[in-house]
């Protein structure tokens, strides 16, 4: 069976209802901090489970015969920054505890997500390659590169078969994401429905990687269902989406919705956007397992506004 942490998430939401797609719902097991509530999840069976908790982690695996884990919980950047220690241990811990289950081989496969938060100081901010020096300002991405070595020294040494993608800024409607720096541009379209006007704790000319959540999940499935000698990199893949800044978004908006406003008043998090890139280079992914876009910055409008508009009714 496969289990997903963090299914509950902005990501692991949409990441369970596609793997019940895909492997049924009784292969799926969903897990997360909230009580008990089959309505909450598509998957065929839920465990309320804190990932730091590591006999209930091993005992879940075992009773559920688990072979592959997407281990998604975690805290993001913003949020990170309020909890340090608490977020290192969370963005870490768990991670190793799975790849040891892996090493003892109670698992097969294991999927868990980067950021482009790893990238920070002294590199380009665009087009930033794969294998650039690392040098993360914030406590998210000094954890997530961690991580990313802790999946290299696994696979390295012990041949365990972790995937892992640097995910950018993740805009979706299905499930709002919590305490990240790029949120900006999912909440934009919760106050264009409500309220016609934003006002964005990032000022309008920051670039960002972004990323619709339906081109996300597709090639997050795409790198796990790669044949394993096809992936030259065992810390994360790049991935790179569209890039675009506040002030763009806001006219992408306003081309569907005219008489939209925004405004800026920046916030902590401004000095976290600005030491990530402002657009990458993803061409290791697209050799080694095909990565593709269906999304640019006028699908993904539309999509959303339509979408949320539904949702917000
Ligand atoms: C965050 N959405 O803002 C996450 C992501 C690249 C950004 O890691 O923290």
């Amino acid at each position: 069976k496969i289990l997903i942490t963090g299914a509950l998430g902005q990501i692991g939401t949409e990441l369970t209802n596609r793997l019940v797609e895909i492997h049924g719902r009784e292969n799926v097991v969903a897990s997360g901090l909230d009580r008990y509530d089959q309505n909450l999840t598509s998957a065929g069976y839920y465990e309320r489970m804190d990932v730091t908790n590591t006999q209930l982690v091993r005992q879940i695996v075992k009773d559920y015969e688990i072979t592959t884990v997407y281990h998604l919980a975690s805290l993001l950047s913003g949020t990170s920054e309020k909890q340090p220690l608490f977020a290192w241990k969370l963005n870490v811990e768990p991670l190793i505890n799975f790849c040891e289950m892996a090493r003892e081989g109670l698992l097969s496969k294991i999927f868990w997500p980067s950021s482009i938060a790893v990238f920070g100081k002294g590199i380009p901010k665009e087009n930033v390659a794969q294998d650039v020096v690392l040098n993360p300002t914030t406590v998210y991405g000094i954890s997530k590169l961690a991580g990313e070595k802790w999946c290299e020294y696994y696979h390295d040494k012990y041949g365990v078969d972790v995937r892992s993608i640097r995910y950018p800024g993740l805009i979706s409607y299905k499930t709002p994401p919590g305490g990240g720096t790029t949120d900006y541009a999912v909440e934009i379209f919760y106050k264009a429905i409500e309220e016609n006007s934003y006002t964005s704790f990032i000022t309008e000319d920051t670039f960002m990687p972004m990323l619709y959540m339906e081109d996300a999940i597709e090639a997050t499935l795409k790198l796990m269902q790669a044949e394993k000698d096809a992936l030259s990199v065992r810390t994360s893949y790049n991935l790179g989406g569209m890039s675009f800044s506040p002030k763009e978004l806001a006219a992408a908006i306003e081309k569907k919705q005219p008489g939209f406003t925004i405004s800026y008043q920046p916030d902590f998090r401004q000095a976290i956007a600005d030491s990530w890139p402002a657009s990458i280079d993803d061409s290791v992914a697209r050799q080694d397992w095909g990565l593709t876009y269906k999304y640019g910055l006028e699908e993904m409008t539309e999509d959303m506004l339509k979408n949320l508009k539904e949702k917000l009714k």
